[in-house]
């Protein structure tokens, strides 16, 4: 871990893309090509590959909502993730990953999705449903059962966890 911080720059991550897929992306873009990496080379890069999110992160961030990149997704992305992103800016982005139905709560069923992803499957049913009980219970400010931006952003102050996966490091 470490205090090692990862400034990228846009031209680093120009290459970053690149690499991917060199016979797709072209060195010019000042006519803006319609360019896309599909997300089986997207999600295999070292810095997602073993994120248990990466499947969402990538589609919360293509513009074609299925993990499907162009460049500025890609710069997107990255700039989200850096460990120098606010950590606002980090929620946000966080909340939507974790609305897996994309209806703009996290209601139990995306929660516990969340959690199985979170601790790689190792929770027992019951414990995943009683760990759910108890964040919608202390975090749901408006009791409506269900998670709003607002009452998610309550609750990562007191569980900074639930950001946890959102930081790349090199
Ligand atoms: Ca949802
Ligand atoms: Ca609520």
């Amino acid at each position: 871990m470490g205090n090692k911080q990862t400034i990228f720059t846009a031209q680093q991550l120009f290459y970053r893309y690149r690499d991917l897929a060199p016979q797709l992306v072209p060195l010019d873009y000042t006519n803006h090509p319609d360019v896309k990496l599909p997300y089986e080379l997207i999600g295999s890069m070292p810095e997602l590959k073993d994120n248990p999110f990466r499947q969402r992160i990538a589609e919360v961030f293509s513009e074609d909502g299925e993990g499907n990149m162009t460049l500025d997704d890609f710069l997107d992305m990255f700039s989200v993730l850096s460990e120098m992103a606010p950590r606002d800016l980090k929620a946000y982005y966080a909340f939507k990953i974790y609305d897996f139905n994309n209806d703009d709560f996290i209601c139990k069923s995306d929660l516990e999705k969340t959690l199985n992803k979170l601790t790689r499957n190792e929770l027992t049913e019951d414990e995943v449903r009683m760990v759910c009980e108890k964040v919608i219970d202390e975090a749901d400010l408006d009791n409506d059962g269900r998670l709003s931006l607002e009452d998610f952003q309550h609750m990562i102050v007191r569980a900074p966890d639930f950001l946890s996966t959102f930081h790349i490091r090199i």
